[in-house]
């Protein structure tokens, strides 16, 4: 199979898309020839066929990312680093358009929403450009006789693992930090949405890194993905992905070489709406804060808590709101929810509604399929749950929500931190003592006031509980990927 294919994308773009992987700044076949399909979640067709990475490609791909971690690549200035950091931001920029085809076609999120994930993405990478040249450590005075010092140094090859939901900006999470304090890396797309990753990775090699410093593979959890985790020679793994995954990518850790491990895994979060809130910017968030990338986030607030003096009329004008969603081809201007990514996920996320039905939630509105083709799924509302029913407590990971009723705020905040996720939360109120009040008290990541998946790359992300380890984003992130060396310098006569 060739290595790249002209396609032309709904939008009317054509461009040469890449299929190989992508190891040494080279598009190359896998070890063992094995290709496989990735499919348009609008249509249900394949787009194309990727090469697929097995153990013996993660290995190429990891001597090649310790080669260049050891060779030319660690006398390279900061600043150098931060340049190409730059440049690769200015690169997907001018190329949005093209990259936000190629997500809504792989993907199914809307072109609107493509290229807000391609500017946060630029955004992102630009943002860690500006930290290459800033990493310090610190001199620590701790008498006469010593001059002792900190590094901050790389941590070395870095395995990075991305979901599907987001590839592009799950992509420029990882590589950002991991490359502004001078890691090499050895990044492994999801196999449902292999191409932006692809194209991206051709824009890594005209923005100047050396060959081995990024490499970028297309294949599946199971294999590729393990063999990340259990490699030998990968000093750290970072991981985006489901709870369950998580855990197998710790215990690969602890059972090869004690890699460092970062996880962002699964969330529930709750959204609460108190009465003294404004109702219409609360129903505008709450509807953004389910619905938005159809309900394919982590930080989903896919718990909805309305307190129940104004519950009916909370329930009566959220339904309208979530109708009013244009649901539909994600090449649609007018569309704000496209399909779910796979025939799986669809199966799952139906399964949890009927899940609900039969637990006797009331279904307010949606609860069915969108239209005969495509992963498409109607906004759903249930209402009438109780906090032991499943639809209440796991993560469906689709445009579905419950809305639960609560008394006071202590029952709130209980209902709240019920869950075993802890990824992040909401809390819709005028009054100033109340919001800061529950912002401290809910055992969750982030809090969001009067708003809902404001994400900012400048703005620390993770997981309490169950919802992961470590945090991405930020300079926080930046902890993830250095280790810290002490250096004592004596200074004195001879002991003896
Ligand atoms: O995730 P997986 P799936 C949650 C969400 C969703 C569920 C399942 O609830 O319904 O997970 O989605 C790689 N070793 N989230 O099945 O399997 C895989 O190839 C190493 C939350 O798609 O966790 C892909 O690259 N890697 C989430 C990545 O892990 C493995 C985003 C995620 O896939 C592996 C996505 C293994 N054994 C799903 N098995 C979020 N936190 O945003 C799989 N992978």
């Amino acid at each position: 199979m060739a290595l790249s294919q002209t396609i032309t994308l709904p939008n009317g773009i054509k461009y040469e898309q890449p299929l190989g992987l992508f190891i040494n700044n080279e598009f190359v076949k896998g070890v063992e020839g094995k290709t496989f399909e990735t499919i348009n979640p609008h249509d249900e067709k394949p787009i194309v066929a990727v090469h697929e990475a097995t153990e013996k490609d993660v290995d190429i791909a990891v001597k090649a990312a310790r080669a260049a971690l050891e060779g030319e690549y660690k006398n390279v200035a900061p600043s150098v680093r931060g340049r190409y950091l730059t440049k690769l931001a200015d690169l997907l920029e001018e190329n949005i358009e093209t990259l936000s085809g190629i997500e809504s076609l792989d993907n199914g999120k809307s072109l609107f929403w493509s290229k807000v994930d391609i500017t946060n993405a630029a955004g992102c990478i630009r943002y860690y450009g500006g930290w290459a040249d800033k990493i310090t450590g610190q001199t620590i005075d701790t008498d006469a006789k010593n001059f002792t010092y900190t590094r901050h140094e790389p941590v070395g090859v870095c395995g990075q693992i991305i979901p599907w939901n987001f590839p592009m900006l799950m992509w420029a999470w990882k590589i950002g930090p991991a490359l502004a304090t001078g890691n090499t890396i050895v990044l492994k797309s999801a196999e449902q949405t292999p191409l932006s990753a692809l194209f991206a990775a051709s824009l890594v090699k005209k923005a100047g890194f050396p060959p081995g410093v990024v490499n970028i593979i297309s294949g599946f959890g199971k294999t590729a993905g393990a063999a990340i985790s259990s490699h030998m020679d990968i000093d750290k793994v970072a991981f985006t992905g489901s709870t369950l995954v998580g855990r197998q990518i710790l215990q690969a850790a602890a059972k090869s070489n004690l890699k460092k491990v970062t996880l962002e895994l699964g969330g529930k979060s709750p959204n609460i709406v108190f009465p003294d809130a404004d109702i219409e910017n609360a129903i505008s968030w709450v509807n953004f804060g389910i619905y938005y990338n159809h309900g394919q986030c982590c930080c989903a607030g896919s718990r909805v808590l309305v307190h129940e003096d104004i519950y009916d009329k909370f329930i009566e004008a959220f339904k309208k709101r979530a109708e009013s969603n244009k649901v539909g081809d994600p090449f649609d201007k007018e569309t704000f929810q496209g399909p779910q990514i796979s025939q799986l996920q669809f199966d799952r996320i139906m399964g949890y509604i009927d899940e609900g039905k039969k637990a006797g939630a009331k279904v307010v509105t949606g609860g069915e399929r969108h239209g005969s083709q495509g992963y498409y799924i109607k906004p759903t509302i249930f209402a009438d749950v109780t906090n032991d029913m499943k639809i209440v407590q796991e993560e469906i990971f689709g445009p579905v929500c419950t809305v639960q009723k609560f008394k006071t705020e202590e029952e709130a905040i209980k209902l709240s931190n019920t869950s075993s996720y802890g990824l992040a939360s909401a809390v819709h109120t005028t009054n100033l003592n109340t919001a800061l009040r529950v912002s401290a008290a809910l055992r969750a990541g982030t809090v969001w006031v009067n708003t809902y998946n404001t994400l900012h790359y400048q703005v620390p992300f993770g997981g309490y509980k169950e919802s992961g380890i470590g945090r991405e984003l930020g300079s926080y992130a930046l902890e993830n990927y250095t280790q810290i060396k002490s250096v004592r310098v004596y200074l004195g006569d001879a002991l003896f």
